[in-house]
């Protein structure tokens, strides 16, 4: 008799429970047994080096991994970053062993915890725009582009005429779109700043043209209050800020009228942010960013459920700082907020297939699957249509629940 040895890749509890229950174990074993089936990574830092020592004796007391710096184990240093490897169950008895201890432990595993509760998928999530709830989890969210700029990178000039960006806008609905972002102002490397009132003639009439017309929220898409403000008063619900909360004013307004919001990672100003962007670790920088900006967005009193994060792709970034990002999507979600990716037609994809703007539609369809697999729950794109048809396929994939299958 030949031996068959299948190999199962676990990223949840839920699917764990899945794998025990058709594998034939009993409730009560797979309720047992689930948590030990998941495994996970996890790097706390910086922790002060007594508390680190605890961690990893408590760790290893249950069977999992800690490892320290080499500094650490010479007590050269006041403070470490401790790499964790367990599985949910030894993370849970970790928790509870913290909870008797000095020197801060009890906050760690506190907030060990609750990092833990933020990674979970999350299948019935509403992001707040307004008057708006849109469900999340269930669907990625398409957010069509509409830039209505002379010089944006890769449909500058094409609808300066309100008439014409209207038409499209309608179109972009018709082609799939969830919500619509609408830009006055390009943001491309080194593009030169729009004054408030030319951002606002241009937004404004198609702003008017579209509200009351399309069924789905308009996000506008500017790092300036006035013109944030004066397009929530005439119908937006959503500002988008690729400025990542450089003016909290623009938070106050999200928090005072209950717009979404979406707070985007950027080093730096558009004018400047690709002269030689520099980072040490590009993935944990730009999370660390974006938790201090949605922090200054809840202490201005903005609700979790309003704010959805950004890690910027090209703002600020080379091409080896984007591809990272993108291969490691899956980190951001231990900031708990919705994800959502703008790579579309972006240089990335250009520099790496060699490609102008207009050919890059398939590398734009690349990040939008792969964004959604790493837990990415809505995309900016141009090609609405085609990033539709990607993304209900890679939905039906990442998304697929077997139980819920059965019941239909
Ligand atoms: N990218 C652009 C503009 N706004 N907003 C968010 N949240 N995320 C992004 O990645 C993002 C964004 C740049 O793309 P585009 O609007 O097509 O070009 P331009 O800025 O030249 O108008």
């Amino acid at each position: 008799m030949g031996l068959r040895i299948k190999v199962h890749s676990i990223s949840d509890e839920a699917q764990a429970a899945r794998l025990l229950a058709q594998h034939g174990c009993d409730r009560v074993g797979v309720e047992m047994m689930a948590p030990k089936f998941c495994h996970l990574v996890l790097e706390l830092a910086p922790v002060p080096l007594r508390a680190a020592l605890i961690i990893k004796q408590e760790m290893l007391s249950l069977g999992g991994e800690a490892a320290l710096p080499r500094k650490a184990a010479a007590l050269a240093i006041e403070e470490a970053g401790v790499l964790l490897a367990g599985t949910l169950k030894q993370y849970q008895g970790l928790v509870q062993k913290l909870q008797i201890q000095p020197f801060g432990l009890k906050e760690i595993g506190a907030e060990i915890s609750a990092a833990i509760e933020r990674i979970k998928p999350k299948r019935d999530r509403v992001w707040r725009c307004g008057q708006y709830r849109l469900p999340l989890g269930r669907k990625t969210l398409i957010m069509g582009i509409l830039n209505i700029t002379p010089d944006s990178f890769s449909d500058g000039g094409a609808y300066l005429d309100p008439a014409a960006a209207i038409e499209r806008g309608k179109e972009l609905v018709a082609q799939g779109a969830d919500i619509l972002d609408i830009g006055g102002e390009s943001t491309r490397p080194g593009a030169p700043p729009v004054s408030v009132e030319e951002e606002l003639a241009r937004l404004l009439p198609v702003l008017d043209g579209l509200a009351g017309e399309v069924a789905v929220p308009i996000s506008v898409d500017t790092t300036k209050y006035a013109v944030a403000k004066e397009c929530l008063a005439r119908g937006a619900a959503i500002i988008n800020d690729v400025s990542g909360l450089r003016d909290p004013r623009l938070a106050e307004l999200a928090a005072e009228t209950g717009a979404g919001l979406v707070v985007m990672h950027i080093k730096g100003t558009p004018q400047t942010m690709q002269i030689n962007p520099v980072y040490t670790n590009v993935v944990g920088e730009v999370i660390a960013s974006l938790r201090r900006s949605c922090q200054l967005a809840e202490e201005k009193r903005v609700l979790p459920e309003q704010i959805v994060i950004d890690p910027g792709i090209g703002f600020g970034k080379t091409r080896s700082h984007n591809l990272e990002l993108l291969q490691r999507l899956q980190e951001f979600r231990v900031l708990g907020y919705p994800i959502l990716l703008g790579t579309s037609r972006k240089s990335v994809i250009g520099q790496v297939l060699d490609l102008p703007v207009n050919e890059r539609v398939e590398g734009t369809a690349a990040t939008v699957a792969l964004g959604i697999q790493a837990g990415v729950d809505i995309v900016r794109v141009h090609d609405v249509r085609q990033m539709a048809r990607v993304a209900k396929m890679a939905d039906a994939i990442v998304r697929f629940d077997p139980d819920e299958e059965a019941e239909n």
